[in-house]
């Protein structure tokens, strides 16, 4: 198996609700300042666009604080969309909110009917394989569930583990192309990288290891120059965006978009 892992044509957002200052966090810093998200939000689906993505932005949802983060919801493959289950109570309404569109963009639309839960931000499609992070909010059962949803289009799903502590499996990793993966230290200790060329991210700076590889450009947060150089020397074009407000809520460069 070798598929195509970073070249799309397709992206969709959902822009911010002012219900987003309640949005779920692991620890208080204090709540995200709104203007400022719909400003970041704004730069980023501009870089998508200029990555050649086609953006569809969907309207807020102010029933769902953390709607904004539309990667948890769905796995789009080329195949087929697949809707997820959340692990987080106050997310599983979303689900509802994104069948409707996905429907429009792929033949075949997938539910994980449970019991189990898996989000998105546990799960890293590579060109060989589905790698999923059982975490606080994708258990064994949503995994297991997945790995044979998926098996039916040939892909292999590896079930790997999330740091304590951290939210996603991606919170921790991205993909930077065929063979590599940007990841932090710790995670990349568990062993589960083996089989890539791993680039890690700067000592201090493990919040930049969720970027995004949409075509030729990496989108990365602002603000973490070290590994952003690492990128850069390794040949990636690399654009920052502003993810302080994000951040507030375990939200990163990922978390924003489904790509296809
Ligand atoms: C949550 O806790 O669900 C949101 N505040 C953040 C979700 C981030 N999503 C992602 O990393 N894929």
């Amino acid at each position: 198996m070798n598929r195509n892992c970073y070249r799309f044509t397709r992206a969709i957002t959902r822009r911010p609700a002012p219900s987003v200052v309640h949005g779920l966090r692991a620890e208080d810093h204090g709540d995200p300042d709104f203007e400022q998200m719909l400003r970041d939000h704004a730069h980023y689906v501009a870089t998508l666009r200029q990555a050649g993505a086609s953006v569809t932005e969907l309207p807020a949802l102010e029933d769902y604080p953390d709607s904004v983060f539309v990667e948890d919801v769905a796995l789009c493959l080329p195949e087929a969309a697949i809707l997820m289950r959340p692990g987080a109570p106050t997310r599983a309404g979303e689900v509802a909110c994104m069948a409707p569109v996905l429907r429009d963009f792929f033949d075949e639309v997938v539910d994980l009917t449970g019991p189990g839960f898996v989000e998105g931000g546990d799960i890293l499609v590579t060109s060989s394989e589905i790698l999923v992070g059982r975490s606080e909010r994708t258990d064994a059962e949503g995994v297991s569930e997945l790995a044979g949803i998926v098996e039916r289009w040939g892909y292999s799903l590896r079930e790997v583990h999330t740091p304590p502590g951290v939210l996603h499996f991606k919170t921790d990793c991205s993909l930077l192309d065929e063979e590599t993966i940007l990841a932090t230290p710790r995670l990349d200790a568990s062993g589960c990288f083996q089989d890539y060329r791993v680039i890690h991210t700067a000592d201090g700076e493990e919040a930049a290891a969720n970027t995004i590889r949409y075509n030729d450009l990496v989108l990365m947060p602002e603000g973490f120059p070290r590994t952003r150089e690492r990128l850069q020397q390794a040949g990636y074009e690399v654009r920052e965006i502003n993810n302080s407000e994000c951040a507030r809520l375990d939200g990163g460069m990922s978390c924003l978009s489904l790509r296809f």
